[in-house]
Formats: structure tokens, sequence, C-alpha cells
């Protein structure tokens, strides 16, 4: 490298030791890209997850709390506290928890540990669903109809917006994201109460009452596209992925490619995303969510951590996410160039929840028996095993079943020979749900969208 304050930068972010702050299937995925890459592991738990495997196959394993989140994954002191008692000098935050924290990113830095994500201010600006979508406008990825500021409060200019728009609108708070602290409106009528709702929610629960309004698109897929960036200004997109099969805003199947969306279609987005990312300087992964309709993109949201779903875009990219997401965190340039991207066949992942198939309550408890599916182009990214305890403590993923074949409807065919072999016993799962899922001729002709796997359950119960 000729430029030797890169290569001072090169130098200052290199580790060799990765504490990972998170648990279950994603602490596993995590652990193995370590070991790949020849890097130490260190695990850390609640005190519910005391036998859990990770820890078992991890080079150090440190319990820092009490079954609640809030007292171990959630609890940055004593994450820290761990990385610098076992000299960690990266720390992986996987997804939820403390992925999208900002105010982490920022302390593991100033304590001298790589996070391996992006650097606090990207976070934040992702995190202000307005600050995103201004930053995504200036990038030229084409966004939701709607201001790119938060509402003013003055009755006549909302409703002049609105009108602008044209109804129906929907309300968000620029706090929330993720389905939380937003409103459909209809008509001017609704206007104002539905403001004053959401403004009170969006003060409770996210500490600001900026509000933005969009045009409500009615029957939109949700299309994301995966990015991944290092620190030398190279960034590339791997293709996109369809997450319409989604209930209560929880996705249950996810493939990769988005089915009937052609690479003329979705070529620029994809190439507005990666300049997106070289305009902020974003480090690491990344998920840019869209609402697709009618045959156009309009962004809504960027998520700025792995994501459950990756494996999809891994299977079909033939790219390791989570090894590239390690090495551009050590400062390493990516090693492939967009024109080596290059993505084959198609992939589904199933999501198996711990939970009742009928109420999706969730179901704890110890399971008795297991059986897996293998073979090619079979993967299981999973934590469980046979006389492994199923805690209520934390989310209900026990399990990602994921395929990869040729064309779409051989995937498929894979999914129900691998949802067939897959047994578990002594809780209740969503199996006897994603095995009917798969038998679903509108879902096998692509007709999905975001509404559609609600409708089918409702029409299943009334049968
Ligand atoms: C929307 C929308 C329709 N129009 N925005 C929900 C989650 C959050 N990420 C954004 N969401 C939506 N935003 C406009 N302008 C519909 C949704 C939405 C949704 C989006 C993606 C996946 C599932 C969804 C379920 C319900 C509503």
């Amino acid at each position: 490298m000729a430029d030797p304050v890169n290569e001072v930068y090169l130098a200052d972010r290199r580790f060799d030791r990765v504490l990972i702050a998170n648990r279950g299937e994603i602490a596993e995925r995590i652990q193995r890209a370590c070991r790949e890459l020849g890097l130490k592991t260190v695990a850390i738990c609640s005190e519910a997850d005391r036998q859990a495997s990770y820890g078992k196959t991890a080079d150090s394993f440190l319990c820092i709390g009490p079954s609640n989140a809030a007292g171990s994954y959630l609890n940055q002191d004593a994450i820290l506290l761990a990385a610098h008692l076992i000299g960690a000098g990266a720390i992986h935050p996987g997804y939820g928890f403390l992925s999208e924290n900002a105010a982490f990113s920022e302390a593991v830095e100033k304590a001298g540990i790589a996070f391996i994500g992006p650097e606090a201010p990207s976070i934040a600006t992702m995190g202000d669903k307005i600050a995103a979508k201004r930053a995504m406008i200036l990038a030229g990825v084409p966004c939701v109809p709607g201001p790119d500021t938060a509402l003013p409060d003055d009755t006549a200019s909302v409703e002049r917006i609105a009108r602008e728009i044209g109804y129906p609108v929907i309300i968000k708070a620029a706090g929330g994201g993720g389905g939380r602290g937003m409103r459909v409106v209809h008509e001017a009528e609704q206007l104002h109460q539905a403001i004053a709702l959401t403004r009170e929610e969006a003060r409770q629960a996210f500490g600001s009452a900026a509000l933005y309004v969009e045009k409500f698109l009615q029957h939109p897929r949700h299309i994301e596209i995966q990015v991944l960036c290092d620190i030398h200004d190279n960034a590339v997109w791997l293709g996109h992925r369809d997450c319409s099969m989604q209930r209560r805003h929880q996705k249950v199947v996810e493939e990769a490619p988005a089915p009937g969306i052609s690479a003329d279609m979705i070529g620029p987005v994809g190439l507005a995303c990666v300049e997106a990312c070289r305009q902020i300087g974003y480090r690491g992964v990344g998920t840019f969510e869209f609402l697709y309709e009618n045959g156009a993109f309009y962004f809504i949201e960027m998520n700025t951590r792995l994501q459950v779903e990756h494996p999809v875009t891994e299977m079909t990219s033939g790219i390791d996410i989570v090894r590239a997401q390690i090495m551009v965190a050590q400062g390493l340039p990516l090693e492939m160039r967009q024109d080596e991207v290059e993505c084959a066949g198609h992939s589904f992942e199933c999501r198996i929840n711990a939970e009742d198939p009928e109420s999706f309550l969730p179901s704890a408890g110890m399971i008795s028996d297991l059986a897996l599916p293998e073979g090619q182009g079979i993967r299981v990214d999973t934590h469980i095993h046979a006389g492994y305890r199923v805690s209520p403590y934390y989310d209900s993923l026990i399990a990602k079943l994921i395929v990869h074949a040729p064309t779409r409807a051989d995937a498929m065919a894979k999914m129900r020979e691998a949802l067939s072999a897959t047994r578990i016993e002594g809780i209740s799962t969503n199996l006897p749900l994603l095995r009917a899922l798969f038998e679903d001729e509108g879902f096998a002709r692509g007709e999905t969208d975001i509404h559609y796997l609600e409708q089918w359950l409702r029409q299943r119960r009334g049968q």
C-alpha cells in the first residue's frame, strides 16, 4: 500500500481476538467466521445461556449478567469490561441487542476496541429516519414521495403537505422503524388526530417527537439490497432479497433474488445504494430496505447491521458476508470488485420459531429430540440440539433453514424436502405453517406482497 496514512490506519484496526456480544445461532455463525480467519473468540452469556454450546466452542466464555437482556446482552459496561478482561481487540454485536446502538459503537471505539459495524455517526443518521431519507435523496436513491424534513406544527402547512402528496398518507416517527410508530391516514379529517397520537407515542417510545409524512403504498413488496463497504472507499452491492413474507413485522420466509425483478430494473438502484455508502463514508455491511410497487422502488430505511437473512445472499453470491464484515472492520480492503460479484441460482430461508403454530405465543421448554436436514444445497444455522432448553427470555428464533438451487422452483422443491426432513420434538414450532406455505400456489407463482402471509393466515383460519 502506497499511502502511509492508510498503512497506519490499517495497523491500528488489526485485532486477533473478537468478543461476540450476542447469543444463539448468530453467536455460532460469527464464531465460525472468526475461526476461519484465525481469530480467537470470546463468548459471553446471560445466566439463562450458561449451558449454551456456543460457550463451549469459544476460546473464552464469560457469564456477564442475569437472564434479562437489559442486565446482560444490552449491558454495555459489562460487555466492555469483559472485552478488557480477556483482551478482545474487537466486538461483534450480531443483530438485535446493541447492533444498531450508536453510543455503543462510539464507546467501543473510544475504548480502543474495533466495533465490527459502522461508525457511530452512520448508525445515528440511519436511526433518524428523516436524516436517512435526506441522505438517500442526496445520493440519488429513489424514496417514497414526501418531504425529507420533519412535519411542521401548524395545521395549515400539514394539511397542505398531505394534500400535495395525495391520500392515503402515512405518518411515521423519525425515531421509529421496523414497523413501530406509524399510522395510516386515509382522509384529511383523520390527519390531526393521527399526528397527535403518533407524536405522543413517539415521545414516549423514542424520546423524540419528530414525525414525517409519506405517500402510503397499499400493496408493496419488501425488497432489500445488501451492501458491503471497506474504509478505502470501496463498496459493492450483493444483489437483492424479497422479505415480503412477514407477520406483524416479523419476517418468516426470505428469498434471493426477489422473483420477477430484472437486472435492468434493480441495477440502477443497487448502484445508487453503493453511491450513498460512499457519500456517507459507510463502513461494514448494510441493508437498504425498499418498497416495490408497480415497477418502482422506494427507499424506506437502512439497517446498519448484519441481518438475520444474510444467508440467502451468501448462497446466491457465494460471498461469506460475516467473514467480509470482519475483514473490513480490520481495515482490510474488499476482496472483490463489483464486476466480480455474480449472483447465481435461487435461495430461500425459513425462520423456525419456537412458538405455537395457531396462537404464535412463544413455546419455551426442552427439545427432547431433533432431526435436521442435510444434503446438497441445504444449510441449517442453529444453536439447538437434543436436550437444549429454549428459554422464554429471548426471541423465539431457534433455527434458520436455508436452501440453494438453480431455479426458484428447484429451491422450493428442496425447501419442501428439507422441511419434511426436519423434526423438532418437545416444544411447538412453526414448522407446520412453513410446510403449508411451501405448498401454496400463489407463493409458488411469486405473487406476494407484504400483506400476503397475513391474508393467507386469515383464510386458513376461516376454513
Ligand atoms: C410503509 C408502508 C407503506 N407506505 N411506508 C413497516 C416497517 C417499516 N420498515 C416501514 N413499514 C412500512 N412503511 C409507506 N410509505 C408499509 C410498511 C409496512 C411494511 C413494510 C415492509 C414490510 C412489512 C410491512 C408491513 C406493514 C407495513
